[in-house]
């Protein structure tokens, strides 16, 4: 569901984490990202453009900085996402409750009608169902299979051509229920026939909940028949079926509650048990694929101290990279615990980490130590400048005694330090524009291959 948009989010949102600082290139690089996704999920067009618009700005406010602007970055995205989502629709449940189910033909009523009695059985009430769909010759047996099959009662009448009759007849017998769930016919399109049946349906059958059912697959139609609906009756609620077929979920679901109709449930899938209430909050956080935005936010933080960021801004800009840097990025590669991460953490190398093999990510923690250690046992001139240790060999035994590793180890480190530096000073090029794509692709061959942690 959503996969797509899904997967780009938590991207982003790990990109933004981890960017030493958030450059131009960087923004625009998520921005368009971001775009492409939530286009391709149907989300409205200029809602797209309204949450780039944001990031835009508060990526290049200069009043934000640091740790602070990725949070407001992240914060912002989340905020414009949910704002989109609506606000989750409150249902309390009574003892005696009637939903009535409306929707165009085929939108998924009478399987949803199972799905909502499904759920609320499994949440001790006493749920029937009730079928008022006398257009569809075959659709009153439907709903007794779809009840037969979860175990739920079932009312209705095959051969009676009246709805209000049905609902009549069974009045009485319904009571004992805590919950009623009526399905509906559905017509081809919203027609003053469909609106006078349901109006007096309405009317006799007095439902506590109406819901208005829209499959995923019309994405940001969804709008103008929540509204039409809306409009015609008193809706209280959406469900939007189909959610797992469609790539339009995301429009679907923001055009439904862009027209200020609540989404209640979301239908994804056929079984009974595939129906979700819907909680923007919770469905954003699965999306972005984090516990909440608390989390996330302590996530930043772990990522990278706002000092040592600077730092090593200044750093990049002068072009050096020193072996301090890399014990730096070596300490908050410990802290947060994955190795790989150094990768991500060192601007533009994130793009070259799908090029090296896992099985050589493997055992890294172990040479993350060894070199600390190295490192740690290089005097400040050596760290700052390690260009001296070159063809010293007795400097070299000493820093590899000194740490317990070999002058392999040492002579290795060194190698690797260079080779970064290389791909460091190629990067800061590339930001102004003096390498090209082809380039780059080159030295990610280059350096892909060569790169051993
Ligand atoms: N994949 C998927 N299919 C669904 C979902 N909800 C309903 N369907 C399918 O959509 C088709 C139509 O569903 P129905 O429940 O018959 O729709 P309806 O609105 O009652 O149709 P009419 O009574 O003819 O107006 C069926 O094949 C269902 O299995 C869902 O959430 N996911
Ligand atoms: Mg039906």
């Amino acid at each position: 569901m959503l996969g797509k948009l899904s997967e780009t989010l938590r991207k982003i949102t790990d990109k933004v984490a981890n960017a030493i600082f958030l450059d131009k290139n960087l923004v625009e690089s998520i921005v368009k990202e971001l775009q492409r996704a939530m286009i391709e999920a149907d989300i409205n067009i200029s809602l797209v453009g309204e949450i780039s618009q944001e990031i835009r700005k508060a990526a290049f406010d200069e009043r934000i900085k640091g740790i602070e602007k990725k949070e407001h970055i992240i914060k912002l995205l989340h905020d414009e996402l949910l704002r989109i989502l609506g606000k989750k629709k409150e249902i309390h449940l009574g003892k005696k409750e009637i939903f009535i189910l409306v929707g165009l033909y085929g939108s998924g009523k009478t399987t949803t009608a199972g799905k909502l009695a499904f759920y609320y059985s499994k949440r001790g009430r006493k749920v029937c169902c009730v079928g008022l769909d006398v257009h569809r010759p075959a659709a009153a047996e439907q709903l007794k299979q779809v009840c037969e099959k979860i175990n739920i009662k079932c009312f209705i009448e095959s051969k009676e051509k009246n709805s209000l009759k049905i609902w009549k007849n069974f009045e009485k017998e319904i009571k004992q229920y805590d919950l009623v769930i009526v399905d509906t016919a559905g017509r081809d399109a919203l027609d003053d026939p469909l609106i006078e049946e349901i109006k007096n349906l309405g009317k006799a059958v007095k439902p506590t909940e109406s819901f208005l059912v829209i499959p995923a697959d019309i994405g940001q139609a969804a709008k103008k028949q929540a509204r039409a609906f809306k409009e015609a009756l008193r809706i209280s609620g959406v469900i939007i079926t189909r959610m797992d077929s469609s790539a339009k979920g995301g429009g679907a679901l923001t055009a439904a509650a862009e027209a200020e109709a609540q989404v209640a449930f979301i239908g994804t899938g056929e079984k009974m048990n595939e129906l979700e209430s819907f909680d923007p909050e919770s469905f954003l956080s699965r999306l972005l694929g984090m516990g909440d935005l608390k989390a996330l936010m302590e996530r930043i933080h772990s990522v990278m101290n706002e000092k040592e960021a600077e730092r090593q801004k200044k750093k990049l800009e002068e072009r050096k990279f020193t072996l301090r840097d890399l014990q730096g990025q070596l300490d908050s590669m410990q802290e947060i615990g994955s190795f790989d991460k150094i990768m991500l953490m060192i601007p533009g190398l994130g793009k070259l980490q799908d090029k090296i093999p896992t099985n050589e990510l493997e055992g890294q923690q172990e040479r993350v130590k060894r070199w600390k250690h190295i490192i740690n046992s290089m005097t400040e001139e050596e760290i700052e400048n390690p260009d001296i240790l070159e063809k010293q060999t007795s400097r070299i035994q000493r820093i590899a005694k000194g740490s317990g590793a070999t002058s392999t180890d040492v002579r290795m480190l060194l190698k690797q330090y260079k080779m970064l530096n290389e791909m460091i000073k190629s990067q800061a090029e590339m930001q102004e524009g003096k390498i090209d794509q082809k380039m780059i692709m080159k030295m990610a061959r280059k350096f892909g291959k060569k790169l051993r942690f």
